[in-house]
């Protein structure tokens, strides 16, 4: 976009104006905040529309997801328009923070982890890419929940991004829709964000769906002074879109989650087959040429029946015909295989809250049952597995898989998985629905927005085609050898250090040296992403510093950042650990120089732009098999952290685009873990056998450490010795902890150091979300680049 100060300077002014009757001398950092965004809307607005006039007469992917983790919007907007670095100047010249002004805007935090944030990269590629693609979730109205802090327990508090209101959403009374339930209807009222594509004039959309009462009040009820009956309607009805689940990888079987997914899934649909009808008309078998549907996860799985339900009985288009439509309609990725994340409902619930879609859902199942009878007609175990209603239960994923074209798992490992194991009677079924989609993150907004200084000298060093084509960064590889260049990288390591150490003391009182090295593991809280290895290792390696002061050692920071959901006690109680040990480790005069842990309060995307540019280490110490992809890894690598990790999800391909040799690789890949099992795993083995291993997990029941009398620690120390130790936490703490020593001896050689670091930037371009868009684009969803003039 051009950038005009004179005419940015009367259209700011006009808005403070009008809006808070304020000059721009006079203005606070939220009015400018505020104005600024309504600027950037109103520039945008033309080509917003224009967007939308050609998508509709091309075939448009429709990404389905119950998440959306978009963080903050303003400074990714400007960038994307090509005009941030006017504005800052431009501001500096009225003498405003620009920090300040970024630092009024809330994250839109619609999601829980790298789920959602897959979701939010997609849109910025699907832009950029002038891809016809457009998101529908939920507007909550509380996103993830914020954390605080208080004796090292995690403290949830509602977060309220809505409280003002919000710049970058355009309500569509036009576009309302009705939603049916069993025993009520609600009204659902779309927002729309737009998606401002970098370097390019198109605008996609995220739509957003709010739940209303058809009934505001009733007015009956309220004459006889019953105010609390009288907008119960209302209260129900908003308390769909009011607050995201915040559980990750879990499967939470409520209610109101089943009416959250419905609300979404019902109004997305009747939105696209209106649009469908204004162009097609009754065409309904053209619908697969037109419209394609990705269902991300199970959680909007419930499409299937509704888009049965809207051509069967609104359409009148026979059962058989509009099954083949859905078919080709729809696509399902799977995120996980753990098992408590596959989500199944209870069929009396789903009975009661949508009765005409368990009928609809019934008659799939019965479909599908006697296609199974055929197929498999002397193997009733198959037959039983594979049922879509099993006992009371119906499963999702099923119903996914059996209503998809195209089922794909988010690595290569992953996928394989799925197809030889968790999805093997499946993919024996349909191989031809099966492939694999391997994750991908936008280097708008995690290196060029988070990183100006490494993006800057990426583009004195190559050019800048790398920030629309990734693959460019390969070209980095000739300075390799180039001591001034590994130098610089180097430099510019140290310098986002020491900004995330300025932004600690600022916001938690904590200091840190930044010539340490900067180890980091931030992502949800969980026991297969094993924090606790993580923490246990620390807790040796203090205990070695204090028998050993004179160990050579180069001075370590280990960094967390993470929330647990808040029904999960052991996720709890490892976040309470950490800062246990932090506060041991911290607050030891002989050790504080050498040592340092911690724990950073309410991880969300806004932190982590700060916190993946200044990490050495990138910690993705995953059970192998356990963590689908990863996104965080690929945030860490496109940064300069090395990577210290299983042969999980995606770490396999990043080792494999960097070399091994660049990364440190630990611990039992799948295949061991299979072997053990088999053999029968036995953690009092590493336990009695591996230095200092005992005395790390003793601690939690000894004395020395201590969950304050909550017993989580008891907890924790019975799941590792009497309950299997299901993750092979004490396993895996021997190998860990050798590739940390490793890691602490090779810091020191500043430039094989930095070597490794170029190698993994050069590397990082298959881990572009756009290159992930594109293989979605041409071999699932068959939609083509359509640029606006
Ligand atoms: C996840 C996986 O756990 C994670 O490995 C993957 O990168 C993302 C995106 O595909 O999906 N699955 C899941 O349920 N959540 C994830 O983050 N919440």
């Amino acid at each position: 976009m051009k950038f005009d100060k004179e005419e940015w300077k009367k259209k700011l002014e006009e808005r403070l104006l009008e809006k808070f009757s304020v000059s721009l001398k006079d203005a606070s950092p939220f009015e400018i905040y505020r104005a600024l965004g309504e600027t950037v809307m109103s520039f945008i607005a033309r080509d917003w529309y224009e967007t939308k006039k050609e998508y509709s007469k091309t075939k448009q992917a429709f990404y389905f997801s119950s998440e959306f983790l978009m963080g903050r919007a303003l400074g990714n907007n400007l960038i994307n328009l090509g005009i941030d670095k006017e504005i800052q100047e431009f501001l500096k010249e009225l003498e405003i923070d620009y920090n300040q002004i970024e630092d009024e805007e809330e994250d839109a935090a619609l999601g829980n982890g790298g789920l959602g944030r897959l979701a939010a990269c997609f849109m910025d590629s699907l832009a950029t890419l002038n891809l016809p693609g457009q998101g529908y979730s939920i507007r909550y109205r509380n996103g993830i929940f914020n954390q605080y802090l208080r004796d090292g327990y995690q403290v949830e508090k509602p977060e309220t991004w809505l409280k003002y209101g919000d710049v970058w959403s355009v309500m569509r009374p036009e576009d309302e829709v009705i939603v049916n339930f069993g025993n009520t209807s609600v009204r659902a009222l779309p927002y729309d964000m737009p998606i401002i594509g970098y370097g390019t004039k198109n605008i996609n959309t995220l739509r957003l769906w709010e739940a209303h009462s058809i009934v505001d009040l009733d007015l009956g009820v309220f004459n006889q002074q019953d105010y609390l009956h009288a907008t119960q309607d209302k209260t129900l009805a908003e308390d769909i879109s009011r607050v995201l689940y915040p559980n990750d990888s879990t499967d939470e079987g409520k209610k109101l989650r089943l009416r959250q997914q419905y609300f979404f899934v019902s109004a997305s649909l009747q939105d696209i087959m209106k649009n469908f009808k204004k162009v097609h008309g009754r065409e309904f078998s053209k619908i697969p040429e037109f419209i394609a549907i990705q269902l991300n996860d199970t959680h909007p799985v419930i499409a299937i029946p509704e888009l049965m339900r809207i051509l069967v009985d609104v359409e009148g288009v026979l059962w058989e015909d509009a099954w083949e439509i859905v078919k080709k309609t729809f696509s399902y990725t799977n995120h996980t295989i753990l098992a408590e994340a596959l989500e199944k409902w209870w069929i009396g619930l789903y009975q009661e809250v949508v009765p005409r879609i368990f009928q609809i859902t019934e008659g799939i199942h019965n479909q599908f049952k006697n296609e199974l009878a055929k197929l498999y007609p002397n193997d009733t175990d198959r037959q039983n597995r594979m049922q879509i209603i099993q006992g009371n239960m119906i499963h999702m994923a099923w119903l996914a898989i059996y209503g998809s074209h195209k089922v794909n798992g988010v690595a290569e490992l992953h996928t394989e998985i799925l197809k030889n194991r968790e999805l093997k009677d499946w993919y024996e079924l349909y191989p031809e629905k099966f492939l694999n989609k391997t994750n991908g993150i936008t280097q708008r907004r995690w290196l060029l927005k988070s990183n100006p200084q490494l993006s800057s000298y990426i583009t004195e060093l190559i050019g800048d085609a790398w920030i629309k084509n990734l693959s460019e960064l390969k070209k980095l590889e000739q300075f390799l050898d180039d001591e001034k260049v590994l130098n610089k990288i180097w430099d510019i390591k140290i310098e986002k250090k020491k900004e995330l150490v300025e932004y600690l003391r600022e916001t938690q009182g904590i200091d840190i040296n930044p010539k340490s090295i900067f180890d980091v593991q931030v992502k949800r809280m969980h026991e297969y992403k094993r924090q606790l290895l993580n923490i246990f290792q620390v807790y040796n390696l203090y205990q070695q510093l204090k028998q050993n002061p004179n160990m050579d050692f180069t001075p370590t920071t280990y960094i967390y950042g993470a929330k647990a959901a808040p029904g999960y006690k052991v996720a709890k109680g490892i976040i309470r650990l950490i800062n246990d040990v932090a506060q041991i480790v911290n607050g030891d005069d002989e050790i504080k120089d050498k040592l340092k842990v911690v724990f950073i309060e309410n991880y969300r995307v806004t932190v982590a732009e700060k916190i993946f540019p200044a990490a050495d280490i990138s910690e993705q110490i995953s059970t192998a098999g356990k963590e689908a992809s990863g996104t965080g890894n690929m945030k860490f690598m496109l940064n300069g952290a090395i990577t210290l990790g299983t042969l999980d999800g995606a770490n396999v391909e990043i080792a494999k685009e960097a070399g091994e040799e660049n990364e440190y690789i630990f611990g039992m890949r799948v295949e061991d873990i299979d072997e053990l099992r088999k053999k029968g795993y036995d953690p009092r083995f590493p336990y009695n056998n591996i230095t200092g291993l005992k005395q790390v997990v003793d601690a939690l029941i000894d004395g020395s450490l201590s969950d304050l009398g909550s017993g989580i620690y008891r907890e924790i120390h019975s799941l590792l010795m009497e309950r299997g130790d299901q993750y092979f936490v004490l396993e895996d703490f021997e190998d860990y902890r050798r590739k940390q020593r490793e890691i602490n001896r090779d810091y020191k050689n500043k430039i094989s150091w930095a070597k490794k670091m170029l190698k993994n930037i050069a590397n990082a371009g298959k881990f572009s979300s756009d290159r992930t868009i594109l293989e979605y684009a041409n071999e699932i969803w068959d939609i083509k680049e359509t640029k606006i003039k």
